[in-house]
């Protein structure tokens, strides 16, 4: 059996999602004309508590379109270590906002008072600060969870600031179904919320940016600016309704597998896991200095039908989704612990 472990995007439509997509009655979204993509739109804001929702191709895009639409080229962005707006969009918030970022705080987490730290004084030596960025849950930190009041100090020392705020919320459904709290309350006081049906609900496309009627307004045009003003797309937001509605609730069953892998994983001489940072559906593994780098590891277990990512020179990222099963859990720890002591 081979068990892929390297990213929750790598989850297939279902056989109930392809039918959902096949028979999706669809009009040309550039003209807003398609139903499929106004309900999906519709229900993502009701979700999240916002006026408006805007589908977009990916959770790049949504992310990077959030930034042009919070700032000017040569406004300074405030992010946590390794955020993937920063780390993993390419540069493009340099090349296509150009905005430049400020890292506070560690390992992505930070505080109200690192805002208030980083923030720059209103003078012209310098680059005006904007906007703060929070991910939640962390791709880094190993999908870990802000605490409510972690957010709601960040959210008030930015406001008091004057400055805007975007969530990052590609895993937000992950972080709802852990915590017990609604998605409407984790979203609550950002300006902007991107949020990603792709990753562990098993859409094969889509993200969407949520905001008020006036910042969705402006992100409409630099959706069509990059590109992604798409046509017939009520195929694909078919896809995202069905996964609202039959995959969330089951996310905690990912969570489930996570723990189960690190507690396995534990057990092994070689390997570092803080079983208490696994709070939703990845784990982070460190291997000692007498085991292999990140990078053999994945080949050895890669040879035996066990895929994950090398996040590290010995870290090593897996990440649990609805395509692999417990035993697939079991059986890729045993393949982990065995290949690692060799
Ligand atoms: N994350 C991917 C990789 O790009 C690293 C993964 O395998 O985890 N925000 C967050 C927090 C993400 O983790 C990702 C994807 C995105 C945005 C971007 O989404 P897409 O891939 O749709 O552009």
């Amino acid at each position: 059996m081979r068990v892929d472990l390297r990213s929750d995007t790598v989850t297939l439509p279902s056989a109930g999602m392809r039918k959902a997509m096949a028979g999706a009655e669809v009009g040309d979204d550039v003209y807003g004309e398609d139903p499929t993509v106004n309900r999906l739109e519709e229900r993502v804001a009701d979700l999240l508590g916002v006026e408006a929702a805007l589908f977009m191709p990916s959770g790049t895009m949504a992310n990077q379109v959030a930034l042009k639409v919070h700032a000017e080229p040569g406004d300074d962005v405030l992010d946590g270590e390794d955020s993937h707006n920063w780390l993993y969009e390419s540069g493009a918030g340099a090349a296509i906002a150009g905005v430049q970022f400020t890292i506070v705080g560690k390992g992505g987490m930070f505080s109200a008072a690192d805002v208030q730290q980083a923030a720059k004084p209103d003078n012209h030596h310098f680059s005006p600060t904007r906007l703060v960025c929070v991910e939640n849950t962390h791709n880094r930190a190993g999908g870990r969870i802000w605490s409510d009041v972690e957010v709601k100090g960040i959210l008030q020392a930015s406001r008091a600031l004057g400055l805007r705020t975007h969530l990052d919320g590609a895993r937000i459904w992950n972080a709802s179904v852990a915590t017990g709290a609604s998605e409407r309350q984790l979203a609550a006081g950002f300006d902007t919320v991107s949020t990603c049906l792709s990753k562990g609900l098993g859409a094969p496309v889509g993200s969407v940016l949520c905001g008020s009627r006036e910042l969705i307004h402006r992100a409409h045009r630099f959706r069509k600016m990059l590109g992604g003003g798409m046509r017939q797309a009520g195929v694909l937001a078919a896809a995202g309704l069905f996964a609202l509605e039959n995959h969330r609730e089951r996310l905690v069953e990912d969570h489930a597998n996570a723990r189960r892998l690190a507690e396995l994983l534990a057990e092994s001489a070689r390997l570092r896991v803080d079983r208490s940072s696994v709070q939703t559906n990845m784990v982070l593994v460190d291997i000692d200095e007498h085991g292999p780098t990140a990078g053999e590891l994945v080949v050895r277990a890669r040879d035996e039908g066990v895929l994950f990512n090398a996040v590290g020179p010995r870290r090593i990222r897996l990440v649990t989704h609805m395509d692999v099963s417990r035993a697939g859990c079991e059986q890729a720890a045993e393949v982990l612990n065995r290949t690692v002591a060799m």
